[in-house]
């Protein structure tokens, strides 16, 4: 019926920003032009059509954006409100394109340290293109990002999303040095994911408060709604690693636990069966113990 129709529009949030995540995805194309023809291929790979990824970041940032704008009254000149919310809402968007070249960097870079080949269902940047411009073409984006940051004048805003970058590499150095005892705490992982994961989500909808005009409280709870769904979209991710193909994940499944690496699903099943922890204090380097620790789950 018609009525159902308008409710299913209304209940689709996505075609609220799908407008804008297609001007995002052109105003990004842009913003990593390089100069050096090397460097520019090198930037531009992940932003070209067809492997942007989810780009699950700009998207709940734009509805974040939807949510937080208050209209502006209208002044006595006719078309003034309008000009401050439609400034406002780009300086916002500005903020979706940073996050998502900060992603992208951080893909970058990740795949280099874990010599991952696979990206996006294609080849990784390190596998096409080599180790080092993978690492120059990351560092290249979030030169750009940083650009585009101090370009919108607010330094509180600056200081959230250069702490995410330093919440990154913490997050992802955590990940790596992590000991026998830390890899079977719980607390270890939601601190390593928030980190790795929640801290850009969090942070950024935080800004877009921010440039909302939103007072400090509000901002606040911009920061823990990013946070929380943050953490359930690396936990979502944790459990996709177990039950999805090369096909949905864009590359192979079980990589976590092959590498040694304990996710939430694992953690859940040593509190139910804790005969599972030796099985995960040995390592996962035996291919039998995969095995193993998969029947648990
Ligand atoms: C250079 C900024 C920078 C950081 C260096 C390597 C590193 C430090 C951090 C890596 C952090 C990392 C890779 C976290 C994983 C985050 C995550 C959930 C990635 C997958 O995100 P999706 O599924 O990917 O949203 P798509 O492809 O859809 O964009």
């Amino acid at each position: 019926s018609h009525r159902s129709s308008v409710v299913e529009e209304q209940l689709d949030p996505f075609s609220l920003v799908e407008n804008e995540l297609y001007i995002l995805a052109s105003r990004l194309r842009s913003m990593v032009v390089a100069e050096v023809p090397k460097l520019a291929s090198a930037a531009e790979y992940f932003f070209k059509m067809g492997v942007e990824g989810k780009r699950f970041r700009p998207t709940v940032l734009l509805l974040m954006a939807t949510a937080l704008n208050v209209p502006i009254p209208e002044p006595a000149s006719v078309g003034v409100g309008d000009a401050i919310a439609t400034e406002l809402r780009i300086r916002q968007q500005r903020i979706a394109e940073i996050t998502e070249m900060i992603h992208v960097a951080s893909l970058l870079h990740d795949d280099v340290l874990d010599d991952a080949d696979t990206r996006r269902g294609i080849g990784s940047l390190n596998f096409v293109m080599g180790n080092k411009l993978a690492v120059l073409a990351g560092d290249f984006l979030l030169s750009r990002a940083c650009v585009a940051l101090a370009s919108l004048k607010n330094t509180e805003v600056v200081t959230l999303l250069a702490t995410v970058v330093e919440h990154l590499v913490t997050g992802e150095t955590m990940q790596m040095t992590t000991t026998s005892e830390q890899r079977c705490s719980m607390e270890y992982y939601l601190q390593k994911t928030y980190c790795k994961t929640a801290s850009l989500i969090s942070n950024s909808c935080k800004a877009i408060a921010l440039l909302a005009g939103q007072t400090a409280e509000v901002s606040v709870l911009a920061y823990e709604y990013g946070k929380n769904l943050g953490l359930a979209y690396q936990l979502i991710d944790d459990v996709l690693d177990f039950t999805g193909t090369t096909t949905t994940l864009g590359k192979g499944s079980l990589s976590d636990i092959r590498h040694g690496i304990v996710t939430a699903p694992i953690l859940y099943a040593m509190e139910e069966f804790p005969q599972l922890r030796e099985v995960v204090d040995r390592g996962f380097d035996n291919p039998a113990d995969v095995e193993l620790a998969l029947d648990y789950l």
